[in-house]
């Protein structure tokens, strides 16, 4: 279909921008994610994404296909999970997150899929079902958490590298499909921690980023077990800080569309037995880099 042939009120023309906190997270209006977006508005977006870090969609219509291909706009999509499996055959890409068969909550501050040398770029969720009251998401600043450091602090961090490791999150699940799972073109016969860099430079923005979450990183390289515990109680408190975060209330239709390079996030367990159910896809990103430049 080409440009004339759709009505201009179907068309989208630009859209405001409503910032939610002094670090992160802007409220996008005027934008109906379903229908078709002329590159200039795609700039749009990955211009807000990279200044406010996520992106917040209210009231939207998508489907699991206008959602995969509003995601495509942005990037190769990955598929699901490494883990977890896709929502259904002719959907390999989104993982449907249902309270009801996921015992796994996300309560857990995580950048999503640290555990891989490639996480990806960016999520993109959005709320199918929501429960009466709670299940709020939250989403931390990991540059502001870098800023809150004092100077030295953030030397000795822009020096060190970190183990991410799915283990903790997923091994059971892993368990039980047999052991075995592909992502990406890669086989996860059990989990092998990979080393990211402490700080992350990103590579859009040339921004640093605390990029370790208490989700998957498991230990500091390089120091003692202790050294490495309070290294990290530092720098999760710095991001878990709740001035470095936002929190988003879900309604039925809500998208969020969140930087994974710059931010993490906290699903609130507080629902109960109310069922809620997201639909997930994920951005293919790159392998982090860290201050000097070299690769872990
Ligand atoms: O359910 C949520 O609000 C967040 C789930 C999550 O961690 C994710 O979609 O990556
Ligand atoms: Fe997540």
């Amino acid at each position: 279909m080409t440009i004339t042939e759709i009505a201009p009120s179907q068309v989208n023309v630009g859209f405001d921008l409503r910032r939610l906190s002094p670090n992160l997270g802007a409220e996008v209006t005027g934008v109906d994610l379903c229908a078709p977006m002329g590159d200039s508005e795609v700039d749009l977006i990955r211009d807000a994404l990279l200044r406010h870090k996520v992106l917040f969609f209210r009231g939207q219509a998508l489907d699991p296909d206008s959602q995969r291909a509003f995601a495509e706009r942005f990037g190769v999509l990955t598929e699901a999970h490494p883990i977890m499996e896709a929502y259904a055959e002719d959907h390999p890409e989104i993982w449907q997150i249902d309270s009801s068969t996921f015992k796994g909550r996300n309560d857990i501050w995580h950048t999503d899929v640290t555990f891989v040398e490639r996480p990806p770029l960016g999520s993109i969720l959005r709320a199918v079902r929501v429960p009466q009251f709670g299940g709020d998401t939250n989403w931390a600043d990991l540059e502001a958490a870098y800023r809150t450091l004092s100077p030295g602090l953030q030397k000795l961090a822009d020096s060190l590298t970190a183990l991410h490791d799915g283990e903790a999150e997923f091994n059971e699940i892993l368990r039980e499909k047999g052991g075995e799972s592909r992502w990406e073109g890669k086989l996860f016969a059990g989990f092998e921690p990979v080393e990211h860099p402490v700080v992350r430079i990103h590579p859009e923005t040339g921004r640093k980023s605390l990029f370790v979450n208490r989700g998957f990183t498991t230990k500091i390289v390089g120091v003692s077990e202790a050294e490495s515990r309070h290294l990290l109680d530092i720098f999760f408190a710095a991001i878990e800080k709740p001035e470095n975060t936002v929190r988003h209330s879900w309604q039925a239709g809500d998208v969020v569309f969140w930087d994974n390079r710059s931010t993490a996030h906290y699903a609130n367990n507080d629902y109960g037995n109310f069922r809620r159910i997201m639909h997930r896809v994920t951005i293919r990103g790159d392998k982090p880099r860290g201050v000097t430049g070299s690769l872990v």
